[in-house]
């Protein structure tokens, strides 16, 4: 028919092939392709039953992605029309049998949905993710998807954009079989079967029976609401799904699709569509490094042997035995080695009661976690990883001390947050192989692993830790090695400035509401409070930020270190906790910052919550330019995936730099050059930033001109 879609015949079935590697994407030619084939198989007097079927590791993954990307930009794009293409399969004399394996999605989803029937291979997936990349289902999914399924799961499907796997799918009636075994054998014996069937095969578009009315299902659509509120607080899209749905209710099937197709326009169109999908690419390109390339030599990860059984420890003890690792994990204290592993079990209890886990699956996880008090193994480790408290000196000791017990393929990692990569491997003779893993609290749940490159780290050394990335379901992201890497040092200009804030007038719960509202994870008081205030006194004592004369930092923060109030551990930080960790804002705190402000004779006023965004948020784009431009961060697309993954900035604005591009680099620069005017020095405008300003330009064009 075309290189993406071929057309075979096995007897009296005909068997329609989409090869268009990696995931069969619904790019220009496919569903010409398939339009082809189809038109073909009808003509052919011999065919008598119809198989669409998927090369490679997938059926059809979607739309192509660079397509949508092009429309949501506004530049041309070749945007698959299917809605031709699906009546034609429906309204096809012959039975059509839809053969699924691996990631049967979005578009890919949508066509299958437009044959007779549906069957799958037992470990396939199923789903309309779109709202991930902030759309609705474009391809008429919203209106056959509720007519297969019922108007309840297709909203928990087009709204949660989770898939469904293929007994899940046979369940509620996505599908008509799983087969065990070929797929393809499988698929013809059905096909051959629905041959010998009297009736004419029947169109998902004329099934009524499951979408019932628009008033019974008025809770459903309510019900659907709450739901895209709760699992995607300020997203657009689903929203939108939901009333596409309705309209599978209200309207007739043609007018339905007309609905949706004006829905999914104004999706594409958002701004939150260009985020969303500049942060799909953004996740695929971190893993493309200069001088790594698909030559460089991976060394096998099996063994892991961790060091320090504490909290960071244990998390990334859960995340390597996840994935199927092996793990030693030593700590000198026994105590805390005990308490290390209660904790783990206690995680995974949790996870077991809320269905993730079965009982086994956790014994099992569990019997290869190997709780030890001195180096015993270390030796036949591929990989070590020191995750002990942020101390210089104790890092070096440790890592001298490993330099001489590791084989030498060992790699050697530190979990640090900050500190220098570069002096940490000087105590050992192979500095080539340390890296910085700097894994994210807690480390069995977060997806961010930000990978620090040293001086000396070997690019064999950095593809492993890539590929652990990969291999620990994770986002791996390489940092150079300056001091907080890309996440901390933006983090600390940003935590400041919110100090600053609260020093000239706002509360800490009035900045925190600013920051949620805006679609952060947590305020920045709530995130203090979280990671401990005595971690981040401890940290900033080792990056030196109390021996800087000339720099004013805030004042409250030491006070509530010094009064003991170190955040959730214990009780009281910025915010009072009680044991259901909920924080209450604490009128002592506030009475504390408004006389200490007094006493520093600083100002007091009113701010609104755009200007509380401004101060703290164009803090990080601001450190994020520097960074770029300094080449610690490689692309302003990596701080994206950092922040995103890693400190709950909200996907749907694409992290900070793509939340930069859409509201004005000029107007961030101005403001920034405003701030700078007034408070000085620490609002130094970042040379790259306020060049792109003045030359027009965006950080996405400045990644899109290197190429990195
Ligand atoms: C849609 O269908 C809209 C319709 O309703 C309406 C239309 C009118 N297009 O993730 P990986 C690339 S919206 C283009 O590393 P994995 C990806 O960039 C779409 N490219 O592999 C990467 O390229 P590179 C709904 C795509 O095995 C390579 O493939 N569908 C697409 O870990 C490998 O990807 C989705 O949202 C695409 N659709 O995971 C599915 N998909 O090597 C999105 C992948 O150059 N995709 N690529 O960096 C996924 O969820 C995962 O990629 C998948 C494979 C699970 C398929």
């Amino acid at each position: 028919m075309n290189a993406l879609v071929t057309l075979a015949k096995h007897d009296a079935i005909a068997v329609i092939t989409v090869d268009n590697p990696p995931v069969n994407a619904l790019s220009p030619g496919v569903p010409e392709g398939l339009e082809a084939a189809i038109a073909g198989a009808n003509a052919d007097a011999a065919v008598r039953g119809i198989v669409v079927i998927g090369a490679g590791r997938t059926f059809i993954a979607g739309a192509d992605i660079k397509e949508l990307e092009s429309a949501a930009w506004g530049q041309p794009a070749k945007l698959p029309a299917l809605h031709d293409l699906l009546a034609q399969i429906e309204n096809s004399p012959k039975p059509v049998v839809m053969a699924l394996h691996g990631t049967t999605f979005g578009g890919g989803l949508e066509v299958a949905m437009a044959g007779h029937y549906r069957v799958a291979a037992r470990d396939g997936v199923m789903g309309q993710p779109e709202v991930n990349l902030g759309i609705i289902p474009g391809a008429e999914g919203t209106q056959r998807l509720p007519r297969l399924v019922g108007v309840e799961k297709a909203i928990d499907m087009c709204v949660t954009g989770k898939p469904i796997n293929a007994a899940d799918a046979l369940s509620c009636g996505l599908i008509d079989a799983v087969i065990d075994g070929s797929l393809l054998d499988g698929a013809l014996a059905f096909a051959r079967d629905a041959v010998g069937k009297s009736a004419a095969p029947v169109k998902t578009s004329s099934l009524h029976q499951k979408l019932g009315t628009p008033g019974g299902n008025a809770p459903l659509y309510g019900a659907g609401r709450a739901l895209a509120a709760k699992v995607r607080r300020g997203a657009f899209a689903p929203v939108k799904a939901v009333e596409a749905i309705e309209a599978a209710v209200s309207l007739p099937f043609d007018a339905g699709c007309q609905r949706e197709r004006e829905l999914f326009a104004e999706c594409v169109a958002s701004d939150q569509a260009r985020a969303l999908i500049h942060a799909f690419f953004a996740e695929r390109a971190v893993s493309k490094i200069p001088g790594i390339t698909k030559d460089t030599t991976v060394r096998p990860v099996g063994k892991v042997a961790i060091i320090g059984a504490g909290t960071m420890g244990g998390g990334i003890a859960m995340a390597c035995t996840n994935a199927g690792l092996n793990v030693l994990l030593k700590d000198g204290e026994q105590s805390s080695l005990d308490r290390g592993m209660d904790t783990i079990r206690k995680n995974y209890d949790v996870s077991v009661k809320r269905g993730r886990f079965t009982a086994e699956g956790i014994s099992e996880r569990m019997s290869r976690i190997h709780p030890q008090p001195d180096y015993a193994g270390f030796d036949s480790a591929d990989l070590i990883i020191e995750a002990v408290f942020e101390d210089m000196e104790i890092k070096k000791k440790i890592f001298a001390e490993i330099d001489g017990i590791a084989s030498v393929n060992c790699v050697l990692g530190t979990n640090t947050s900050t500190l220098n990569i570069d002096e940490i491997a000087s105590v050992t003779k192979r500095p080539e192989a340390v890296v910085g893993l700097h894994f994210f609290s807690p480390a069995n749940v977060m997806r961010l692993l930000e990978i620090v490159r040293g001086r000396a780290t070997s690019n064999e050394v950095l593809a492993t830790a890539l590929a652990l990335a990969k291999k620990l379901n994770k986002v791996g992201v390489v940092a150079g090695n300056c001091p907080g890497f890309i996440g901390n040092r933006m983090m600390f200009p940003y935590m400041y400035e919110a100090q600053f804030l609260i020093e000239e007038g706002a509360t800490p719960e009035q900045a925190d509401k600013a920051l949620t509202d805006f679609g952060m994870a947590m305020g920045i008081f709530a995130v203090d409070d979280m990671a401990g205030i005595d971690v981040a006194w401890r940290v900033r004592k080792a990056l030196g930020h109390f021996s800087e004369p000339d720099v004013r930092r805030p004042l409250v923060q030491d006070m509530l270190f010094e009064m003991g109030r170190y955040g959730q551990k214990t009780g009281r930080g910025w915010y009072i906790y009680g044991a259901d960790r909920k924080a209450t804002p604490d009128p002592e705190v506030v009475e504390l910052i408004r006389t200490t402000a007094a006493g520093a004779g600083i100002a007091q006023r009113t701010f609104t919550a755009e200007e509380i965004i401004e101060r703290t948020v164009y803090s990080l784009i601001n450190e994020g330019a520097r960074l770029i431009e300094e080449g610690f961060a490689l692309r302003a697309a990596d701080i994206d995936v950092v922040y995103i993954n890693g400190y709950g900035f909200p996907a749907r604005r694409g992290g900070p730099m793509m939340y930069a591009d859409q509201t004005g680099l000029a107007k961030i620069a101005a403001r920034i050059a405003e701030f700078h005017a007034e408070f000085g020095a620490r609002w130094t405008p970042a040379p790259l930033l306020a060049r792109l300003a003045a030359e027009g330009k965006t950080f996405r064009q400045y990644d899109a001109d290197r190429a990195v």
